[in-house]
């Protein structure tokens, strides 16, 4: 807990914080005794932020940091501080609507949710059960997701739920369930605290984790030998704590951190004890997994050497060198984070392999200060997607709908018929959307996502969506509710209770603290009332409150490596870090090592990988690959997109912040300053950017913008939710061919004068 000392110095530090969009530490002790304050997470990104809201005539009025919340330790960002503004926001919906004559129009409940029965029952009748689906979110609270997973997969049969962390940490997963066996970092950000050495890739913490990169800054100010690199195409604000920016071409980093395990090797920089006891080495080959030795992979590794790989990379072959010589240097603790820029890749999955392959040859792993760390986007993506398996190919707890054993472990816990689990795997996020187009979608269900506004290539998805009968339960307008035949107005934040799952495997419990505006309702709610309409009342009447959903999800975990908190200890405390078990009440810091309650048989610095049938983590041999569209002469430019500090996505949420608004008003493509004198463009004035598949006119921004891309790359940020700056319109929808998650970070485009 903070004590009132280490508050007036934490305010002393507060314009540095205000810098950096953070907002300093609010409270001094958890109060939550007062009945006017309620305990939660912020509900933007996967940091998760503990939080303390006050409320005042059945409003809140204030939203500070949690000061017993590990995580924040009492501070947050602009955005959580901001949202009493987003709740109480005029454009929230309150009425449920049904299109009729091609508007929208209010409706009762009633006539809404019978609607949505009437039409996915008549898909399911006239065309089987995969005639339908769901799209959920990593914003979802847990219980949200388990229901609708059950609902589709387990009483309706079919596997077509999907949902946003398809597009956001789908690469992660299968890097982790690739190399370890299971889903996960093995860290947690404590780690932070311990680190000499950090690797940032393709994540611009200062903008998409600011509370995380002020742990990081925090930890080099304390610690002056602490080295930071950065490595991203594009100079961000989280190069401002770099002691090395490396600024590669886009789409070359397979090369680049091959070449680095061909330095640490050269160096002897690894750890051969730990290489030789807990790791095996395999490639694959037109898709079979081969295994291979130690001297293979150091000759797959000759054509990494960084004379060899200098010019395609754009870093010198000295520059690779020395930052493997950092990532490896014995005694020093090394830390890698990587958020987007390698998950969002056609060759996603295996750039995460790539990352895992650097602490594995190093040993650098399962101890403090040494880990390879995927950030999560989402508030939620881990804990109600990820661990819940709301996605095509999962079921709850790590499990596969492949697996025959798992799909009967868990029709045992949703007493449901095991032959109601279909065996294959339902369509992934972007073969949904073509399945609306091509009409064998025939109804969709959305919750809490926009995916009018976020998926790629937009204007083929958009008339997909038209297509359908589209379902869309949201708390704001959006480009997806204008494309909806239903739309029901959610509760939103602190208006219903909940669990979230963090990016470092912290569960977290949201109190409801308000009621919903107008008619609003929580999507559980929806959920529970739709299931009843298309006839599994009885699957489902067993739900009275949230904790039932809960404690029996919980039971999911047991033989997936994955327990969790029971929801009291989780209404009481201020999260817990799975696995959880009698062994452990407090909940798990490091994995495979340490205190984790699965391992049985320690090896070298007590590490088992218990979750791979061998015990042994993989190292795998991964070439140089893609992007799946680059420059050429007619789209000369590599378009990349992403994020700014101030906004949330789509935008329906930060767009309602006044503040918010003014700090970021409208969305710009940053140039290269070089590219736009090249092309004769003035700062802030209009261009127009064009891929195959669509346009985009926005200004261009070289002086003052957010980030400097190198040259012949251009970026711009997404939420922008205005026709002309649309920029899904432009992106690509190739996806991975492991994770099907989609190349939103890069593609070709022109960039021509207005
Ligand atoms: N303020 C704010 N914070 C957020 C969010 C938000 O909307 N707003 N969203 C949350 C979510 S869901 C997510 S997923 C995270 C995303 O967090 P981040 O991934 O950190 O953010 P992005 O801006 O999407 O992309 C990060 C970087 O990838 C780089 N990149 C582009 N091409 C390449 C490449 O070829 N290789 C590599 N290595 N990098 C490349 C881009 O230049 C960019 O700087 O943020 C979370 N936090
Ligand atoms: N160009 C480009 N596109 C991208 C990305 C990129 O980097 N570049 N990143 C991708 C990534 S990583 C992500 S995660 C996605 C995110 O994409 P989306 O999930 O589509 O974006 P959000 O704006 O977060 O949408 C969440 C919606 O849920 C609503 N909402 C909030 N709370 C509730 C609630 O309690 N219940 C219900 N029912 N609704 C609620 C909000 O109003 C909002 O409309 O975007 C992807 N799209
Ligand atoms: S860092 Fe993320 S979780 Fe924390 S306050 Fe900011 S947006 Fe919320
Ligand atoms: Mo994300």
């Amino acid at each position: 807990m903070l004590t009132r000392r280490d508050f007036i110095k934490t305010t002393a530090a507060s314009a540095a914080l205000v810098s950096l969009g953070l907002v300093p530490a609010g409270c001094d002790k958890d109060d939550t005794k007062d009945a006017n304050k309620f305990k939660g997470v912020c509900r933007y990104c996967g940091t998760g932020c503990g939080v303390i809201v006050t409320v005042a005539d059945g409003k809140i009025t204030e939203v500070k940091g949690d000061p017993d919340c590990e995580v924040n330790k009492g501070k947050l960002c602009l955005k959580a501080e901001k949202l009493p503004e987003v709740i109480t926001s005029a454009k929230r919906l309150t009425k449920p609507q049904i299109r009729k004559n091609g508007t929208l129009v209010d409706v009762t409940w009633e006539e809404a949710l019978d609607t949505v029965a009437k039409e996915f029952k008549k898909a399911i009748d006239e065309s089987g059960p995969n005639s339908v689906g769901y799209y959920g979110s990593g914003q979802n609270v847990a219980e949200e997701a388990y229901l609708a997973n059950k609902l589709f997969k387990g009483c309706i049969g079919t596997n077509n739920i999907d949902g946003n962390p398809r597009t956001c940490m789908a690469s992660a997963v299968a890097g982790f369930v690739s190399t370890y066996g299971k889903d996960e970092p093995m860290g947690s950000y404590e780690d932070i605290e311990s680190a000499d050495v950090f690797f940032i890739i393709g994540a611009n913490m200062a903008e998409a984790h600011p509370i995380l990169f002020e742990r990081i800054r925090e930890r080099k100010i304390k610690n002056p030998s602490v080295k930071v690199i950065v490595l991203d195409p594009r100079k961000t604000a989280t190069a401002a704590i770099a002691d090395e920016l490396i600024q590669f071409v886009p789409g070359t980093d397979l090369s680049l951190l091959n070449s680095i395990a061909y330095v640490l090797i050269q160096e002897k920089l690894i750890d051969e004890e730990f290489i030789n006891q807990h790791t095996t080495f395999i490639r694959t080959v037109d898709g079979e997994n081969k295994a291979l030795k130690f001297d293979d992979y150091k000759e797959f590794l000759e054509d990494y050497a960084p004379d060899k790989v200098e010019e395609k990379t754009g870093i010198t072959a000295a520059k690779i060198t020395e930052i493997a010589k950092m990532f490896g240097e014995k005694g020093k603790n090394t830390m890698s984070l990587w958020t987007m820029g390698l998950n969002q890749r056609s060759f996603g999955t295996w750039l995460n392999n790539l990352m895992h392959n650097l602490h594995l040859l190093t040993g650098k792993i399962c101890s403090p200060g040494n880990t390879p760390f995927s950030l999560t986007g989402q508030p939620s993506a881990c804990g109600s997607i990820r661990e819940v398996g709301a996605l095509s190919h999962l079921l709850p707890g790590g499990r596969l709908v492949a697996n025959e054993e798992h799909r009967k472990q868990i029709a045992e816990v949703w007493k449901v018929p095991v032959e109601k689990i279909q065996p294959t795997n339902g369509l992934h996020t972007i073969n949904l959307f073509n399945a609306c187009g091509t009409g064998d979608v025939k109804a969709l269900w959305v919750i809490c996502t926009n995916p009018g506004q976020s998926l790629p290539n937009l204007n083929k998805h958009h008339e997909g969506m038209k297509k359908t009968f589209l379902v869309v339960s949201d708390a704001f307008p959006t480009r997806t509710t204008e494309l909806a035949d239903v739309v029901l107005p959610s509760a939103f934040w602190m208006e219903k209770e909940g669990i979230y799952g963090n990016g470092e495997r912290r569960t977290q419990h949201i109190a409801q603290a308000i009621d919903p505006p107008g008619e609003a309702k929580p999507d559980v709610w929806q959920i529970l009332e739709v299931a009843k309409r298309l006839g599994f009342e009885k699957d489902f009447a067993h739900y009275t409150d949230n904790e039932a959903i809960w404690e029996e999800y919980r039971k999911c975990g047991k033989g997936g490596y994955m327990e969790l908190a029971s929801y009291e200890a989780l209404k009481e405390g201020h999260g817990i870090l799975w696995p959880v078990t009698d062994k452990n009440p407090e909940g798990t810091k490091i994995r495979y090592a340490g205190n984790d309650p699965y391992v049985t048989s320690p090896g070298v610095r007590g590490i088992e990988f218990y979750a791979r049938p061998d015990k042994k983590a993989v190292i795998y041999l991964r070439p140089q690959s893609g992007p799946n569209e680059s420059p050429d002469a007619e789209y000369p430019f590599f378009l990349s997109t992403g994020r700014v500090l101030e906004h949330w996505h789509t935008n329906s949420m930060t767009g309602e912040s006044e503040a918010l608004v003014r700090a970021f008003p409208e969305c710009y493509l940053e140039m290269n300053p070089k590219d736009a004198q090249d092309l004769g463009i003035a700062d802030n004035s209009l261009v127009k950017v064009t891929s195959k598949r669509g346009t985009c006119t926005m200004k261009a921004k070289f002086v003052g913008a957010k980030g400097e891309p190198r040259e012949k790359m251009v970026f711009a940020a997404f939420h922008d939710a205005v026709d002309t700056r649309l920029i899904n319109l432009v992106t690509n929808d190739a996806v991975d061919g492991t994770s099907a998650q989609p190349e939103y970070k890069i593609c070709a485009v022109k960039i021509e004068k207005v």
